[in-house]
C-alpha cells in the first residue's frame, strides 16, 4: 500500500508515517455530557505517527488545528502535583541566582497556571509568562504572575521584544512538544534571547518512552517526542547551541536541555546521552517498529486484565484522568463499560467525561469511600505521591500499573 509522504517539521526531510492509531479524540478535550450533542459532535482525527530518521524525531503527522487543543477549556493544571511544584521551585531558585534582579527578564513559554514563575513573582524578579490557553493564564494572573494569552511564534516574539525587551533566560517546560511549527518558535527565540542568555527546555524524553513502552506520551498535543539529536538539529539551524542536559524521572523520564547563542563546550552528560541515542539506534525505523510491538502488548495486557476482572464481577476504576491515558484507553478500546470512573483532584475535570471513552471523572476525595476492587493508575508518573496520599487515608484497592508492564500492588 502506498503511504502518504510528509516533510519533517524539524529538518524538512521526507518520511512516511509508521503507526496508525485510528480515530482519536483530542486528549484534553473532556466531554460534558449534560448535553448529549457533545458526545455526538466529539471531534476526532486520524492519529498517524512517523519518525524522521534524518534528525531522529517522532512526530504526529496530522496535527489538529492548535485552537482545538489550546483554548479557554484547557484541562491540565500543572500545580495539581506537589512533587512538580517542588521540581520547578528548585529550578527557579537556581536561576534566580544567575539573574540581576530588576534588570534581567525571564520568559516562560507555556506558563500554564504559573507553577514555575510563581517563585520569580514572589521574589520581585522581572518575568513574563506566555500561554495559549486563557483559563490557565487567568489563574496565573490572579496569583500575581505577569502573563499573556498568546500562541508563541515569531510574531509573538516581536511583540514581546517591543514591550519587554530581550530575555536573559527563556524556559519552556512540557510545551515545546505541543507546538507544530517548531521552526517559528526557534526563530522567535533567536530574536528575543540575549546573546549571553540561556534557553532551557524540558519535556518527556524519547529514549525513556522507548525503554518503558509509554506510547501514550504520543497524542495530538504531544506532537513531537524530542531527542538530543533532534533538538540540536532544530536550534543549530537558528544559531542556538545545545551545551548541556539533565535527566529527571518526571513524567516517566524527562530531559532538560540547556542552549546558548554562545559556543559553549558540550558537557560530558550531553556527550553521554548523544552516544546513548546512537547506541539505541534512534536513526533506525526498526527501533520504533519494535517499540510499537511492545506498546501493543502493553495495551493488550491491560485490556485483557480489565475484561477478566469485569467478568469476575469486580469493580475496576482509574486514578488520574491524564491526557496520556486518552491514547491508551482509545487505542486499547477500554471504555466506560469496563472502567466505571476515574478519580482526579483537578476541579475542572471533576464531573466531566474522558474524551472518546466517556468514563466519568470523580473527585479524588471520594476514592477512600468507594474503595474499588482494582484501580488502574493512569497517573503512573505520580505514583509515589498518589499512593502515599491514599495510604494515609486508608484507601483499600489493588493498584494496577501497566507501564512498563502489568503490576499489582495492594494499597495497604
Ligand atoms: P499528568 C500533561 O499530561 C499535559 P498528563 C501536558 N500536555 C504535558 O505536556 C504533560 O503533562 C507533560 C491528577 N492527579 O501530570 C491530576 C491527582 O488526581 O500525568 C492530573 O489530572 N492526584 C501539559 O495529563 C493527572 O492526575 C494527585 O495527587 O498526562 C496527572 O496528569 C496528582 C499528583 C495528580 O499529565
Ligand atoms: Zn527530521
Amino acid at each position: 500500500m502506498n503511504k502518504d509522504k510528509y516533510f519533517c517539521r524539524v529538518c524538512d526531510f521526507e518520511f512516511t508515517d509508521i503507526f496508525d492509531f485510528g480515530n482519536m479524540p483530542i486528549a484534553n478535550n473532556l466531554v460534558s455530557t449534560s448535553n448529549n450533542k457533545n458526545i455526538l459532535n466529539e471531534y476526532k482525527y486520524n492519529m498517524k505517527v512517523g519518525v524522521c530518521i534524518n534528525c531522529s524525531s517522532l512526530q504526529v503527522v496530522n496535527v489538529p488545528k492548535k485552537e482545538l487543543m489550546f483554548n479557554e477549556k484547557y484541562a491540565y493544571f500543572a500545580s495539581q502535583s506537589e512533587y512538580m511544584k517542588l521540581h520547578f521551585a528548585k529550578l527557579a531558585e537556581k536561576l534566580m541566582q544567575q539573574m540581576k534582579k530588576g534588570n534581567d527578564l525571564i520568559l516562560e513559554i507555556g506558563s500554564n497556571d504559573g507553577i514555575f514563575l510563581d517563585t520569580f513573582a514572589k521574589n520581585g524578579f522581572k518575568h513574563l509568562g506566555v500561554d495559549a490557553s486563557n483559563n490557565v493564564v487567568q489563574i496565573s494572573q490572579s496569583n500575581g504572575i505577569n502573563s499573556i494569552c498568546r500562541f508563541f511564534n515569531e510574531e509573538t516574539a516581536d511583540e514581546i521584544l517591543n514591550s519587554f525587551g530581550k530575555a536573559k533566560i527563556i524556559v519552556i517546560t512540557n510545551t515545546m512538544h505541543h507546538i507544530e511549527n517548531c521552526q517559528s518558535v526557534a526563530r522567535g527565540i533567536e530574536k528575543i534571547l540575549e546573546n549571553d542568555g540561556i534557553l532551557i527546555i524540558e519535556d518527556p524524553y524519547l529514549l525513556d518512552m522507548y525503554e518503558i513502552g509509554s506510547i501514550e506520551q504520543v497524542y495530538a498535543e504531544h506532537n513531537f517526542i524530542w531527542s538530543l539529536h533532534s533538538y540540536k538539529y532544530l536550534f543549530e539551524r537558528f544559531g542556538i547551541n545545545l551545551y548541556d542536559v539533565e535527566h529527571f524521572k518526571t513524567h516517566g523520564g524527562s530531559m532538560r536541555y540547556f542552549f546558548s547563542k554562545k559556543a559553549i563546550n558540550s558537557s560530558e552528560e550531553m556527550i553521554k546521552y548523544l552516544n546513548l541515542e546512537i547506541k539505541n539506534k534512534i536513526f533506525d525505523v526498526n527501533t520504533f517498529l519494535d517499540f510499537q510491538k511492545n506498546c501493543d502488548q502493553i495495551c493488550k495486557d491491560l485490556h485483557d486484565f480489565v475484561s477478566t476482572k469485569i467478568k469476575d464481577g469486580k469493580t475496576v476504576a482509574g486514578y488520574g484522568a491524564t491526557a496520556k491515558s486518552a491514547t491508551t484507553l482509545n487505542y486499547s478500546k477500554i471504555n466506560n463499560k469496563m472502567i466505571n470512573c476515574i478519580y482526579d483532584s483537578t476541579p475542572f475535570k471533576i464531573g466531566k467525561y474522558t474524551p472518546g471513552t466517556h468514563i466519568k471523572i470523580k473527585n479524588a476525595d471520594q476514592f477512600s469511600n468507594d474503595n474499588p476492587d482494582y484501580t488502574v493508575l493512569f497517573a503512573w508518573n505520580h505514583k509515589d505521591e498518589i499512593m502515599r496520599k491514599e495510604k494515609k487515608k486508608n484507601s483499600k484497592t489493588i493498584w494496577v500499573e501497566y507501564i512498563p508492564k502489568l503490576k499489582l500492588t495492594n494499597a495497604n
